[in-house]
């Protein structure tokens, strides 16, 4: 089931808490995530005399029930420091579920789509950034863009893959062609790079690739000369530069924690099936933009 949730704050660190509860999400067992919206200001919805809002939305799927996935936001709420005071009152966090699939329904818990959605801008506008064929009538409420969300940092992935979206086997890149080298080389030379422990093993020399800024995500590595490691996403992106152009490079673990805040692929494809252990993340939520064709494989680009 495809379920969309509606993040809002207005107390204490906001963009710090969006972030935060995006990582714990992500961490809900059954759940999945998909996509992540920028974060938008606004003013107070409903009662007035509180600080401004900072909102996000997020697309994501999951097996649980509706009702269990509300108790996991509700958990999620009170890890953060929620406290249930005043009814449309000032809050460090709150988490809506905007919509499930096509369901309405009603109950004394939950109510889907939520009862304020198409009322309220602030929800509308992040939820049409991460569903862009969802029709809405918006109300022309002043709701801004803000600066700090995910997407802001232009996580773009590059892979090279067969033609089932392998990527490798036993720690192995299943090809290695001049022609896909220089295109990655041509890509990345003097951007930032970011990958798994694994990918670095890959390097020649276990070391970290000249003429671009590496970040190794690794809960285990501790130092690597040359590079800077950060034990999470969340670390990441307080080390990431936002006016930077930053390429995700693998392996596949790191690109499923990655994926949800990408904007752009980089796909070099084979025609060709071999044996792998290890796949790039589904890209169904990606739209195809561009494939160059050459002798056994093609560049692909993804955007959304
Ligand atoms: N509940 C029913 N349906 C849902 C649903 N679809 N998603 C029940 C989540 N919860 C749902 O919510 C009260 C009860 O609603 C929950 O126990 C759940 O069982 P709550 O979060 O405890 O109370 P609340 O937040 O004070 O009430 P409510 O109605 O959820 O407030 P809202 O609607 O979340 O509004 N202005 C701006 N600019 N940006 C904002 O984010 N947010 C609010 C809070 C007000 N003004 C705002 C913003
Ligand atoms: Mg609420």
């Amino acid at each position: 089931m495809i379920c969309y949730i509606g993040l809002g704050a207005n107390l204490g660190d906001c963009r710090q808490t969006l972030r935060r509860a995006i990582e714990r999400i992500k961490k809900i067992p059954a759940v999945k995530l998909l996509r992540v919206s920028s974060f938008y200001e606004s003013e107070p919805w409903g009662v007035v005399n509180q600080p401004n809002y900072l909102n996000a939305a997020i697309k994501l799927s999951t097996e649980l029930e509706p009702l269990a996935l509300l108790d996991e936001l509700q958990r999620i709420e009170s890890e953060l420091g929620r406290l249930r005071r005043e009814h449309w009152g000032a809050r460090t966090i709150d988490l809506d579920i905007l919509l499930i699939d096509g369901l309405e329904f009603s109950s004394e818990r939950l109510t889907v789509p939520h009862k304020f959605l198409f009322e309220r801008d602030f929800a509308m506008i992040p939820l049409k950034e991460i569903f862009p064929t969802l029709e809405v009538n918006l109300r022309g409420d002043n709701v801004i863009r803000a600066t700090g969300s995910p997407v802001d940092f232009k996580l773009k992935l590059v892979a090279c893959v067969d033609k089932n979206f392998g990527l490798g086997r036993e720690g192995k890149l299943l090809f290695r062609i001049p022609e896909d080298l220089k295109n990655f080389r041509c890509l990345t030379l003097g951007h930032t790079i970011i990958y798994g422990r694994k990918t670095l093993a890959t390097f020649p020399n276990q070391k970290p690739l000249d003429g671009r800024r590496n970040i190794i995500l690794s809960r285990t590595l501790e130092k690597v000369s040359g590079a800077e490691v950060v034990g999470g996403v969340e670390e990441l992106f307080d080390v990431l530069d936002a006016a930077e152009e930053n390429f995700v490079i693998g392996g596949a673990e790191v690109f499923g924690e990655l994926i949800p805040y990408a904007t752009e692929i980089f796909l070099t494809v084979f025609d060709a099936s071999r044996q792998a252990d290890a796949f790039f993340p589904n890209v169904d939520d990606f739209t195809l933009t561009a494939a160059q064709v050459a002798d056994g494989f093609e560049f692909r680009s993804y955007t959304r």
